[in-house]
């Protein structure tokens, strides 16, 4: 059985996080008395494929790109990335065999644009951004959604299963134990924050979804507020993890709000963690769900429900693994 533990406060204090290179403390990174700080400019990505990510980000913000430039193509790479089973085309499919995508994009000044249930799309990011900029609306989904790509200029792939997650999903098949939980083995959404020299924020989310979630499902990851939330007078989380608990407590949104009212990003994430915990008792034993945060004036944080989750920082030319505070140990 999971126990509860105080992890925040005291169980940081012994712990250490392990980083390519060096190893630090995890008080001098993560702690919610003392806020971490970095340099200007940052970018904060889930989950190992952050690294890549954040360095083509960093790459797009050093050669003249914005901020929203950088985190659409940091996460492009990952959207590309073939050997990745939970972002972009090659993902798992859902329970009907079919890969439909989740992905949403906001800037600290409130533009934002998300698109869901997308079908054939290799950047499904890029058309979110393309729904921020050339529509009236905020997301489009499915058939509509896919349109608009074509009609942008985006074209239509083939619909056939990565050979790897075709195996996989023959598998399933065999028993098609329907368990829409996210637990550490099954997890990749990237999600990215960013904040240049100047302080303007920027946030990308997208994902392939949960692995054989039913048809028509839609997780956290293109809903503005519970996957991504992004303001340039508080600042800017994201989310991974299991997106149905996420969208219940508003999570991302909610991450902001607080560092409004003056939390630091480390203390939002585990208050917004803590909520999570206490919102979704029933399941919290099977589902795994995390957050990371900048705040405006650089500083971040993240927290996650159990251990395993971890994230790319990259601040002054330095691109780095960091094992995120968990609530459960
Ligand atoms: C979802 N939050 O669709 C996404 C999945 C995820 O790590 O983040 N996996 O619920």
């Amino acid at each position: 059985m999971t126990t509860r533990r105080d992890f925040f406060k005291a169980g940081l204090l012994g712990s250490t996080l392990l980083i390519p290179g060096s190893i630090k403390k995890a008080t001098q990174l993560l702690s919610g008395d003392s806020p971490a700080r970095s340099d200007k400019p940052l970018f904060l990505s889930t989950w190992n494929h952050g690294i890549p990510a954040n360095a083509r980000a960093w790459e797009v913000l050093n050669s003249g790109g914005s901020i929203v430039d950088a985190v659409e193509q940091g996460v492009r790479v990952t959207e590309n990335d073939e050997s990745n089973r939970s972002v972009g085309l090659a993902g798992h499919p859902d329970r009907e065999g079919i890969v439909t995508l989740d992905a949403s994009i906001m800037k600290g000044n409130g533009e934002c644009g998300s698109v869901a249930y997308l079908r054939r799309i290799k950047h499904p990011i890029s058309v979110a951004r393309k729904v921020m900029e050339e529509t009236p609306h905020v997301m489009l989904v499915g058939d509509g959604a896919q349109n608009f790509a074509v009609s942008q200029g985006f074209p239509l792939e083939e619909e056939t299963l990565h050979p790897d997650a075709k195996e996989a999903y023959e598998e399933w098949l065999k028993t098609s134990d329907y368990n829409p939980l996210i637990n550490v083995e099954n997890h990749d959404t990237i999600g990215m924050v960013g904040i240049d020299a100047d302080g303007n924020l920027a946030g990308t989310c997208t994902t392939s979804g949960l692995a054989y979630k039913m048809h028509g499902r839609v997780g956290d990851s293109p809903i503005i507020g519970a996957g991504l939330y992004v303001d340039d007078q508080a600042g800017a989380a994201t989310a991974t993890g299991h997106g149905e608990s996420i969208i219940k407590i508003c999570g991302s949104f909610l991450v902001v709000e607080l560092m409004r009212q003056g939390r630091s990003p480390q203390e939002a994430c585990e208050e917004v963690t803590r909520r999570l915990v206490e919102k979704n008792r029933d399941i919290i034993d099977n589902i795994q769900a995390g957050f990371i945060a900048i705040n405006k004036d650089g500083e971040y944080g993240a927290s996650a429900v159990r251990p395993g989750f971890n994230f790319a920082r990259h601040v002054s030319g330095n691109n780095e693994m960091i094992d995120s505070p968990s609530y459960f140990t």
